[in-house]
């Protein structure tokens, strides 16, 4: 294959990974996504403001969960395993089915009962995961899974192993380098709080770094290439770790037993990386915030329509945050801004077309007159 081909994290990143030398990859291609700018957002352009959305949506398997994947399943491959267990919301379980599939080992995979949007539950069905479904939610399957491995040959990958972790780091090394600095806020939803801790790693070692590390992990040239040039990030973002209101355990300082969303990917009460999150949260200076489900399926919309990008509503939540902070003032005028959004629309079609709102227009012939009249009516 070309050596230009962008080959997947492992490949790109392999030198930050704690990846041994010659184990054998497990790879989807995922990572390298792109960082878009959000142009059409009055509230951000009236003050100034650089608004990007980092869309993890479009890695393999439509969530930001392949970064972290990706490593753990060639982790756990190479140390022998054949099965790999998660619970989850969803996208963990599209991710763990899609890349067990692929390692061609067997993945477990615990659900929340009738709480999993269609498309994700379509992907681990597709991809031949085992799916328990349990009368409980996404803490309960957590806590089942963490007993279970303990008397079961079975590998952990929900991102209580670290190796996911380090993974999902890379995500602030490609905004890093799309920005050449690290923005001044980075908005993230919170869920099981694996994602917020893991930016906040990558933007601590590219802080600390001499930008050594990342000039080094180009293996496809060279020096010709973009990535070779990778500046030092010298600065760290604010983290801004927004929650849905029904689900908000660090709003409430503590976790909570019955959580509740329509952004069924964050319906976690007992976050797994609470004390991470809240360091990341802390050293940068950053904060929490919650907003309700009605806000969340608003920008969801907003996004859609105005921007061309169709997020899941967990991800909205990144943005609702952001348009809040910055209409608040708390994110001042002239900040650069980048907003995780961490899974695809198309994964919950269910609740888009619920709350779209579009009515369809139905004519009662396939005529040339009809559909102009359709048109004209509708300019
Ligand atoms: C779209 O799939 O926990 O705070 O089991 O799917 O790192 O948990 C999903 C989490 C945000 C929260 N957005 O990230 C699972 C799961 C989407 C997600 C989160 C999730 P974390």
């Amino acid at each position: 294959m070309n050596k230009k081909h962008y080959t997947g994290l492992i490949d790109r990143y392999r030198s930050i990974l704690p990846i041994a030398e010659n184990c054998k990859v497990i790879s989807l291609c995922e990572g390298d996504t792109p960082l878009v700018q959000a142009n059409n957002l009055e509230q951000v352009n009236q003050r100034d403001i650089k608004l990007y959305l980092k869309f993890e949506g479009l890695n393999p398997t439509g969530s930001f969960k392949d970064r972290g994947m990706t490593v753990a399943v060639t982790q756990a491959v190479s140390e022998g395993s054949r099965a790999i267990i998660c619970a989850s919301t969803g996208n963990t379980s599209a991710s763990a089915a899609a890349y067990a599939a692929r390692a061609g080992i067997k993945a477990f995979v615990l659900i929340p009962d009738g709480k999993i949007a269609m498309g994700k539950l379509a992907q681990a069905m597709m991809h031949g995961a085992t799916i328990i479904q349990i009368c409980g939610n996404f803490d309960d399957g957590m806590r089942l899974v963490k007993e279970v491995a303990e008397e079961a040959p079975v590998s952990i990958v929900n991102s209580i192993n670290p190796y996911r972790l380090q993974g999902q780091k890379t995500a602030a090394y490609e905004i890093v380098e799309a920005l050449g600095r690290a923005p001044d806020f980075h908005c993230i939803p919170v869920g099981n709080a694996g994602n917020i801790s893991a930016h906040w790693t990558g933007y601590s070692e590219l802080a600390a770094s001499d930008g050594h590390n990342v000039t080094e992990a180009c293996g496809f040239c060279n020096g010709e290439c973009q990535f070779i040039s990778t500046p030092i990030a010298t600065t760290k973002p604010k983290m801004l770790g927004y929650q849905a209101a029904g689900a908000a355990p660090f709003m409430h300082g503590k976790a909570i037993d019955n959580p509740e969303t329509v952004a069924t990917a964050i319906r976690i009460g007992h976050p797994q990386s609470w004390d991470y999150a809240q360091a990341a949260v802390k050293e940068s200076t950053g904060w929490f915030n919650s907003f309700s489900d009605e806000q969340i399926l608003a920008t969801q919309k907003l996004l859609s329509a105005k921007e061309g990008i169709f997020c899941e509503p967990a991800s909205a939540t990144s943005v609702t945050g952001a348009l809040h902070d910055i209409e608040k003032g708390n994110i001042p005028n002239g900040s650069i801004v980048v907003c995780t959004l961490t899974g695809h629309g198309l994964k919950d079609p269910d609740i888009a077309i619920k709350q779209s709102n579009t009515e369809l227009i139905n004519i009662d012939d396939a005529q040339l007159d009809s559909v102009k009249r359709a048109i004209l009516d509708n300019l």
